[in-house]
């Protein structure tokens, strides 16, 4: 069994808490720690934990009944426990984003490579969904030819929080699409450019400026658009749809009852990511305890993925701002990624 220690016992951090204590076999909470301690002690309360409740997150990470580490504290504030983790040798899922600049996750890849090996799993819970897998599955057989277009949908019913601003829409939320298309098409970016859309009337907080349009050119030459758009009030709608040259891919849409009512036919669209994405969430973890218990290399997307994120989630914040089209320039990947 391996004993986990959770860093941020809010909202996502609950979630996880929670599917280790009822759901995922293999890892257990065994410490909490949050800036907020009545956060640790309601979750040990809530989820009926048998957990050390410790005083930092440099105590826990240290702490000899500790064996790796969850992360799922604000994302700027990720850099240093995962750099002390690294420097003892444990290894941590963290919730994306790795960081939120390119110059802190690429501290983070070269703390890896310092020692040598990977110790850094992040939270890109997309490609351990069934529906995102089927769709590389059928782009890497080269079934409908080389990848010409894409185009996605991230909608959110409301913003993750009430502090949410204009950049959080892409470190926090378009960062999901930035990782899997990279993923997806297994090639680099070349470019991008973001536009601001017409604000939603019901859009509650001044500075959160969206919905947001994404257009990523690939060094291929093939184009991606994202549509990320936070303040749709229906439902959590994620879609992908792969152009090739042959055909297209699209992925499915979440099955869920067709239900005849009132002289209407209609399918139930998920509230919000928690339940639209919980077996990918539940694989992610998964993958991680069994890597680390069985002392393999992690397999899931590693902190090179989290730091192409980041500077591709740099470039989109530069070019919303500047409003122009923004280089992305991509180093060399070393073995240590291969
Ligand atoms: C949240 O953290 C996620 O991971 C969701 O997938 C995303 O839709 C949401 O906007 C984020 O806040």
């Amino acid at each position: 069994m391996l004993n986990l220690g959770v860093i941020g016992c809010g909202s996502i951090g609950r979630d996880h808490v929670e599917r280790l204590t009822t759901t995922v076999a293999g890892g257990r909470v065994a410490g909490v720690f949050d800036v907020v301690p009545e956060a640790c002690r309601k979750a040990v309360a809530d989820f009926g934990l048998d957990a050390e409740i410790f005083a930092s997150a440099e105590a826990m990470i240290d702490s000899p009944k500790i064996d790796a580490l969850v992360v799922c504290s604000k994302n700027d504030v990720h850099l240093a426990p995962l750099l002390h983790a690294i420097k003892i040798g444990k290894n941590v899922l963290t919730e994306k984003p790795l960081t939120t600049s390119a110059a802190e996750s690429r501290q983070v890849v070269e703390a890896e490579l310092a020692v040598g090996r990977r110790f850094v799993q992040v939270g890109f819970n997309r490609r351990f969904d069934r529906g995102y897998l089927q769709l590389k599955a059928i782009a890497d057989s080269g079934q409908i030819g080389a990848l010409l277009l894409a185009n996605c949908r991230h909608y959110n019913a409301a913003p993750a929080t009430s502090y949410y601003r204009t950049d959080d829409v892409i470190l926090d939320t378009f960062i999901h699409e930035i990782d899997v298309m990279h993923w997806l098409f297994g090639e680099n970016y070349a470019s991008i450019e973001m536009k601001l859309g017409r604000r939603n009337s019901l859009n509650p907080a001044p500075d959160l400026d969206e919905p947001q349009l994404a257009i990523i050119e690939l060094a291929s030459g093939a184009l991606i658009t994202v549509e990320i758009n936070i303040n749709c009030q229906y439902g959590y709608d994620i879609q992908c749809r792969l152009v090739g040259e042959r055909g297209i891919a699209s992925l499915p849409d979440v099955a869920t009852p067709e239900v005849r009512l009132d002289g209407r036919i209609y399918h139930a669209i998920d509230p919000s990511w928690t339940s639209r994405f919980v077996d990918a969430y539940n694989s992610e973890f998964l993958a991680f305890i069994h890597a680390t218990v069985d002392k393999t290399p992690l397999a899931g997307p590693s902190a090179w993925d989290g730091y192409v994120a980041s500077i591709a989630g740099e470039a989109a914040v530069t070019s919303l701002h500047e409003r122009r089209k923004v280089d992305i320039v991509i180093p060399d990947k070393p073995a240590l990624y291969a």
